[in-house]
């Protein structure tokens, strides 16, 4: 089990789940104030980051409490954390299908609040119900299920406020593009404006292929088509080849869709993290953790996959 920090067998009273939550949403409004954060760079929904001493990255967890605390220990969260110039990045899809979604939460934010200059969290379209609803959305049902009616409401709101101020896309500068879902499929966007209020019809555009997107091979000259999914489209490989062009990046990493733990998609230039076990027994769950000399020599996603870490959640 976890450590001191993060208390898994008790039950977390409201008020704490309440305040911790609270905290955390004046950390992301200040870094979205000041622009910064320690090393980081915040303009609107983009964070960009200097190459770290060490890295890790985690995908999906689903309410899955189980896997999330089983990575946590592996990389001796509280020594790396620790340390200012290691970063841990989740991918969002925190929340939904697996049965701790309340203990997720919690100790996303309990690390965030207490590490905040380690610590950067994305939004995953399960973060975006609002502005995208859709039908697993079962987070309401479970907060009053652990906190009870009276008080559901309320928490569900600050759930929805911590939510808008997750950031959508995470660069590690000449290396990674960061997002949850995909690439939206027009490249000329300024990244800087992302989740920029003054735009806001093409800032929900954008939101919308960045959460629900998936890469495809797709052979049509516009090289992309709709989702299967209730948003978003299908992206082919000569769009992920402009966006890493524009950014300056080498690989593209993200989540949202189940896989033996990681997937190279599209010549090598994504790989696909998954970190949740329990509503998808048929896949397996893993997380990328690489240091600063590893990275800096990686040309593309196969080769940053030897650096995937599978995780075993039953024991
Ligand atoms: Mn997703």
């Amino acid at each position: 089990m976890c450590s001191n920090l993060v208390q898994f067998s008790n039950k977390i009273n409201s008020h704490e789940f309440v305040d911790i939550v609270t905290q955390t949403v004046n950390i992301l409004k200040k870094e979205r104030r000041e622009r910064s954060r320690h090393n980081n760079k915040i303009e609107n929904d983009c964070v960009w980051i200097k190459i770290p001493e060490n890295l890790v990255i985690i995908g999906d967890i689903h309410g899955d409490i189980k896997s999330l605390h089983k990575i946590l220990d592996e990389i001796n969260f509280e020594v790396f954390l620790a340390n200012k110039n290691n970063k841990l990045v989740f991918l969002g899809d925190y929340i939904d299908r697996g049965s701790s979604s309340v203990e997720v939460l919690y100790t996303i934010c309990k690390i965030k609040q207490t590490y905040p200059d380690s610590v950067v969290l994305m939004r995953g379209n399960h973060e975006a119900s609002e502005e995208f609803p859709f039908q697993s959305y079962d987070l309401p049902q479970s907060i009053e299920k652990y906190f009870g009616s009276s008080e559901s409401n309320k928490i569900h709101s600050l759930m929805l406020e911590l939510f808008r101020f997750l950031t959508v896309m995470t660069i590690i500068e000449d290396h990674l593009l960061i997002v949850h879902g995909g690439l939206p499929v027009h490249v000329n966007e300024s990244i800087k404006e992302i989740g920029s209020p003054s735009n806001k019809n093409k800032t929900l555009l954008l939101l919308e292929e960045i959460l629900w997107n998936d890469p495809r091979i797709i052979n049509s000259s516009a090289n992309w088509e709709i989702s299967r999914r209730p948003y978003g489209k299908h992206f082919g490989s000569s769009i992920t080849q402009k966006w890493l062009d524009t950014t300056q990046t080498k690989v593209l990493v993200r989540g949202h869709e189940p896989c033996m733990g990681y997937r190279v998609d599209h010549d090598e230039m994504i790989l696909t993290l998954f970190s949740c076990k329990e509503s998808y027994p048929k896949f397996e769950a893993g997380y990328l953790y690489i240091k600063n000399n590893e990275l800096s020599s990686i040309k593309n996603a196969s080769e940053l996959s030897k650096h995937v870490r599978k995780i075993n959640s039953s024991d």
